[in-house]
C-alpha cells in the first residue's frame, strides 16, 4: 500500500485533516486503532471556537452543527458566593462560541468520509512509525489480524496523547514539557434540561466546579476531584449535593436541577507540550504533540488549528512544490499552542483550589476573578482567549 500523507488515527484531528486534504486534491489514508461505534461516543469536548466553527462549515462538515449546536454570547463565573457574566461578542467586536460535541464533530466527519473518501480503515493498530529522516516513510499497522505496511510521502501523526507517533521522533531531538495537577475532574452526563442558559464555571473552597450541557434537555456537569477518585464511589446523591455547595450563591437566586445521571467518569488534568512538532517527513497534530487542562475548551480547538496549518501546507507542496509551508509549520503551531497552553494554565490555577494551598492563596485566586468581574481589560483578556486567536 501506498499513498501521499498516511494519517495515524482518527479522532477529530485525523478526520479534519484527511477531509481538507481530500478537498485539496491530495492523497492520503486513515488508520484508526478503534472502531466506529467507539470514536462516535468518546465522551469528550463541548466547545467550538469561532474559528473551529468557521472551517467545518467552510469544508461542508457544518450543516448539522448549524442546525442542533448551540451558540453561547458568553459564560458566566461564580466565586464569593457571587456570580458575573462575561459577555463575548461585546468584549471581541462580535465573536462567540458554539456548544456542539466532539462526539457529534466526529459522526459528521466519519459520515462525509465513510461517502465521499478517503479511505478510513477502524480497528487497523498501528505499531510503528519508521523513516522519518527517509524519503519514504512507512507505517507498521496491524488490520484483521494482519501485519501491513503502509508507505508515505509524508506521515502526520494525530494519535493523541498515548499514541506512538512521537516516538518517531528521536529522543535526543525530541523535548517535552509537562505538568500534571494534584487533582482531577469527575464529570456526568444527566437527562436533565441545563439549569443555566450559558456555561458556569464556578471557584469554591470546597473545589471547582463546571456545569455545561450537550443539548436542551442533557446536562454535563464537572466536578474538581482528587487524583485516583473512583467515579463509582461518589453516589448520584452526593454527586448533586456537592455541585448544589459549590455553585450556591449568597442570598440565592439560582437553582441547580437534577435528573437522572446516565454517565460518571475521571480525567486527569495534564498541561504537555513535544517540541518540535515535526521531524523530517513525520508531522505530529493536535493531543498527540500537546494536552492541555480542559479547564479553557481548548484541546479540540487547538486538534483543529493545527490540521487547519499543516492541510494548507500540503496543498502548497502539491501546487507549488514547495515544502516552505512545511518547513514553517512546527514554529506555527508552537507560538498559538503556548498561548493556549499559558490559558488554559491560567484558567485552570485560578479557578481549581490546590488541595495544598493556603488561605492567601485562594484570596489570591478570589481577587483575579474580581478583577475580571470589574475590569474590562481584564474580561478582554479572557474573552479573545476563550473565543479563540486567529488561526496561522
Ligand atoms: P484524540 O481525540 O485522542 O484522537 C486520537 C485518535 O488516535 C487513535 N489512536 C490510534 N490509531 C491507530 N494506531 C494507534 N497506535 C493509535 N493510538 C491512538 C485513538 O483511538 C483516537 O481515535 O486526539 P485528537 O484528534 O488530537 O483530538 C484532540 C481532542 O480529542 C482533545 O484535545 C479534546 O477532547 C480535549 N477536550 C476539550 N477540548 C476542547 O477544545 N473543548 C472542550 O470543551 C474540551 N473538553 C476535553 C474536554 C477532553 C476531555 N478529556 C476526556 C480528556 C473535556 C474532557 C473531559
Ligand atoms: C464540556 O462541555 O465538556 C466542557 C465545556 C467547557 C470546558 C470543558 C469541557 O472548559
Amino acid at each position: 500500500m501506498r499513498t501521499t500523507v498516511g494519517i495515524v488515527g482518527g479522532g477529530p484531528a485525523g478526520l479534519l485533516l484527511a477531509r481538507l486534504l481530500h478537498q485539496a486534491g491530495v492523497d492520503c489514508v486513515v488508520l484508526e486503532s478503534r472502531d466506529r461505534a467507539y470514536v462516535e461516543q468518546r465522551q469528550r469536548a463541548g466547545i467550538l471556537e469561532q474559528g473551529t466553527v468557521d472551517v467545518l462549515r467552510s469544508c461542508g462538515a457544518g450543516e448539522r452543527m448549524d442546525r442542533e449546536g448551540l451558540v453561547h454570547d458568553g459564560i458566566e463565573l461564580h466565586f464569593d458566593g457571587r456570580r458575573h457574566r462575561v459577555d463575548f461578542p461585546a468584549l471581541t467586536g462580535g465573536r462567540s462560541v458554539m456548544v456542539y460535541a466532539q462526539t457529534e464533530v466526529v459522526k459528521d466527519l466519519i459520515a462525509l468520509q465513510s461517502v465521499e473518501g478517503p479511505p478510513l480503515l477502524f480497528e487497523a493498530r498501528v505499531d510503528a512509525v519508521e523513516g522519518a529522516d527517509t524519503d519514504s516513510p512507512v507505517i507498521r499497522f496491524t488490520h484483521s489480524g494482519r501485519e501491513q505496511t503502509l508507505h508515505c510521502d509524508y506521515v502526520v501523526g494525530c494519535d493523541g496523547f498515548h499514541g506512538v507517533a512521537r516516538h518517531a521522533i528521536p529522543e535526543g531531538v525530541r523535548r517535552t514539557f509537562e505538568r500534571v495537577y494534584p487533582y482531577s475532574w469527575l464529570g456526568i452526563l444527566a437527562d436533565v434540561a441545563p439549569s443555566n442558559d450559558e456555561l458556569i464555571y464556578a471557584h469554591s473552597e470546597r473545589g471547582f466546579a463546571l456545569l455545561s450541557m450537550r443539548s436542551p434537555t442533557v446536562s454535563r456537569l464537572y466536578l474538581q476531584v482528587g487524583n485516583d477518585t473512583d467515579p463509582h464511589a461518589w453516589s448520584d446523591e452526593r454527586i448533586w449535593d456537592e455541585l448544589d455547595a459549590r455553585f450556591a450563591l449568597k442570598g440565592g437566586g439560582w437553582k441547580l436541577e437534577r435528573g437522572p445521571i446516565t454517565s460518571k467518569s475521571v480525567t486527569p488534568m495534564r498541561s504537555f507540550v513535544a517540541e518540535p512538532m515535526r521531524y523530517g517527513r513525520v508531522l505530529l497534530a493536535g493531543d498527540a504533540a500537546h494536552i492541555v487542562p480542559p479547564t479553557g475548551a481548548k484541546g479540540l480547538n487547538l486538534a483543529v488549528a493545527d490540521v487547519v496549518v499543516l492541510a494548507r501546507a500540503f496543498a502548497h507542496l502539491h501546487t507549488t512544490g514547495s515544502t516552505e509551508l512545511l518547513d514553517a509549520y512546527s514554529d506555527t503551531c508552537l507560538r498559538r499552542v503556548w498561548r493556549a497552553e499559558h490559558f488554559s494554565y491560567f484558567m485552570t490555577t485560578t479557578l481549581h483550589p490546590d488541595p495544598a494551598q493556603s488561605p492567601f492563596d485562594t484570596r489570591l485566586q478570589i481577587a483575579q476573578l474580581d478583577r475580571i468581574a470589574s475590569s474590562r481589560a481584564a474580561a478582554t483578556e479572557l474573552a479573545e482567549n476563550y473565543t479563540g486567536l486567529p488561526i496561522g
